[in-house]
């Protein structure tokens, strides 16, 4: 259990007890544990067995120390359990609705014992809201539109909740005797930015008889966060996680397994495709085989290798079965060679405590070269950025001469000297030329004036561009997945340009950003724009993050040489230092 995953629980819980009229400082003592986990730079887990150390957080009392003992020890917290008992889990849902507080909620349960989101809805549009204090039509009517945008956005989930979600429960059915393989697809195994439903597969010896399958679907309904169970079959059981998230798990007979694996990672778009070329081969392909059309014998099944095989294809990679070339590519054998985490020579986007960061150059610089980089690059803010207490001309260069220090200081990885400068409204940076001129490399991002008419941001990101000291374009669309939108701007100018002057696009890898996407970035790659791929790192426990752009690239079809940091560290900052 990470930090993020306590806080929830901890946010949750208070949020649970405001709801059951507790007193007010103890619901304060969970929310002020919450933040203050939320907040600590090392990871629990990691002290938890020292409860000194623990104890020594402010915000976290003996009290609430037992709490995350219970927590690591049983997955659970008592006191959050039994108020899930009382309420229902799916109050946990209705929380999330903008607008939605505790009180309200307490007030719908008192009067209707309503504490579900249909629930709700229901009651809104019958007008039965309106009638309970301190509320009106006004607000019955934005309801059901926060509703509405709930339901919008909560069906889909970004990569990292839903990859976490799929190890949870994979370590779970792991501990059933019989499940061998257990193996998720869909859209996450094709590494899609974000996920509609997990798609659990499961074979091994408990998948062969009707009465071990019986027993088996049994054993997946007692999962812990499992909330409501939407429907179970001979060999699938779907259902809704607390988080919202629902869940299908197929068990396979294992002389299937690869069919299945096939079928249900899909897509859709593939699927139809290689269907059709079977069916022109003499074959059908279904979930359960490749068989022969007319005897009806399987011919491949049982791996996913032996099926492109038999359709005389090369193996495609799930990240590019998307039916956009990949088959026709396949039967040619030109399949990309996809880039990989281990060609990644360094991570060039990342900040410290000088500005929003939560560690110092030294502690990036460890954790950098624990992964196996050669070379990285810290990268704080500029001052327009005052809420991140972003740098002016004078602490910059004081920056680069400490960056510059550590770099000596430290054997095995090459520290560059970077900024994450801000483009102004009008194109302007925020830094003089002078300063930037002395980095080993500069990012320039927009962190301010999203909404300007199209032209307006196309102007200003081509004089960025133009800026012969800028190297890189930081996270280029600004969309935060599932919370802001992209903001507008002409990208084939913007492409066209960053060619000419040789400035490259980041792929920024944080998984609510993944910016640029899958299709901008293929588009870069045919207009020949070099590639970076970047965490965006405030934490040392951030540079993991890189295998989401990874997986986006892939994608995109990018390959090695599509992406700058995959050069050796020489090369690297010529590149940087283009014009
Ligand atoms: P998601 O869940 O919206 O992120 O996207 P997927 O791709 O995981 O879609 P999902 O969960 O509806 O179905 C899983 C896979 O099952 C899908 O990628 C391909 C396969 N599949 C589902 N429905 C059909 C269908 O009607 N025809 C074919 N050929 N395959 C399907
Ligand atoms: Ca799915
Ligand atoms: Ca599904
Ligand atoms: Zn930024």
């Amino acid at each position: 259990m990470d930090n993020k995953s306590i806080a929830t629980v901890l946010y949750e819980t208070a949020d649970l007890l405001e709801i059951d009229g507790q007193d007010s400082f103890r619901i304060r003592s969970y929310r002020n544990a919450a933040q203050a986990v939320e907040n600590h730079s090392e990871q629990i887990k990691d002290i938890i067995a020292e409860p000194k150390r623990v104890l020594a957080i402010s915000g976290i009392g003996k009290g609430m120390l037992v709490n995350l003992q219970e927590l690591f020890k049983d997955g659970r917290l008592t006191v959050q359990a039994e108020l899930l008992e009382k309420y229902h889990p799916s109050m946990l849902q209705l929380l999330k609705i903008q607008g939605l507080g505790p009180k309200t909620i307490s007030l719908i349960w008192s009067a209707y014992k309503v504490s579900d989101v249909d629930g709700v809805e229901k009651l809104a549009r019958e007008g039965k809201l309106r009638e309970l204090p301190r509320m009106g039509e006004k607000h019955e009517a934005k309801l059901l539109k926060a509703i509405e945008d709930f339901r919008r956005i909560s069906g889909r989930f970004l990569i990292d909740a839903a990859e976490t979600e799929a190890e949870k429960l994979t370590q779970y059915l792991a501990k059933f005797p019989g499940f061998d393989k257990i193996t998720p697809a869909g859209s996450l195994r094709r590494g899609r930015e974000t996920v509609g439903d997990l798609d659990i597969l499961v074979t091994g010896k408990a998948c062969v008889s009707e009465a071990q399958r019986e027993k088996a679907v049994q054993y997946v309904a007692q999962y812990l966060p499992l909330m409501d169970v939407i429907g179970q079959g001979d060999n699938k059981i779907s259902f809704r996680l607390r988080s919202g998230m629902q869940v299908d798990v197929r068990l396979l007979p294992p002389e299937s397994f690869g069919a299945a694996l096939q079928y249900f990672t899909g897509s859709k778009a593939h699927n139809v495709a290689l269907r059709q070329r079977a069916l022109k081969m003499g074959y059908t392909l279904n979930e359960y085989s490749l068989a022969d059309l007319e005897t009806e014998n399987p011919v491949a099944g049982r791996t996913e290798e032996e099926i492109y095989a038999k359709l005389k294809l090369d193996y495609i990679p799930p990240e590019l079965r998307e039916n956009l070339g990949e088959i026709d590519a396949a039967e040619r054998h030109t399949l990309p060679m996809l880039i990989t985490q281990d060609d990644l020579r360094g991570d060039v986007h990342m900040h410290t405590v000088e500005t929003d960061g939560k560690n110092t150059i030294e502690e990036m610089a460890e954790a950098a070269k624990a992964r196996g980089y050669k070379y990285m690059a810290i990268t704080d803010h500029s001052k327009n950025l005052a809420f991140a207490n972003g740098l002016d001309d004078q602490r910059a260069l004081a920056h680069i001469q400490r960056i510059r220090e550590a770099n000596q200081q430290n054997d095995g990885i090459t520290i560059f000297a970077g900024i994450e400068v801000d483009i102004l409204a009008d194109g302007e940076l925020d830094l003089s030329d002078d300063v930037l001129a002395q980095m080993d490399l500069v990012i320039a991002s927009v962190h301010s004036a999203f909404n300007q008419e199209p032209e307006k941001m196309t102007e200003r990101l081509l004089r960025a561009i133009e800026n012969p000291n800028v190297s890189i374009i930081g996270h280029p669309t600004g969309r935060i997945q599932l919370r802001r939108d992209a903001y507008r701007f002409d990208m084939n100018a913007i492409l066209t340009a960053a060619a000419k002057h040789k400035v490259a696009m980041e792929l920024n890898s944080y998984p609510d950003r993944l910016d640029l996407n899958d299709v901008h970035l293929r588009q870069a790659k045919q207009r020949g724009v070099k590639i970076v791929i970047n965490t965006d790192s405030h934490h040392t426990s951030h540079l993991e993050k890189i295998r989401y752009g990874v997986l986006q690239a892939r994608r995109a079809w990018l390959t090695k040489e599509d992406i700058l940091n995959t050069l050796p560290a020489q090369k690297f900052a010529k590149s940087m230092k283009h014009q």
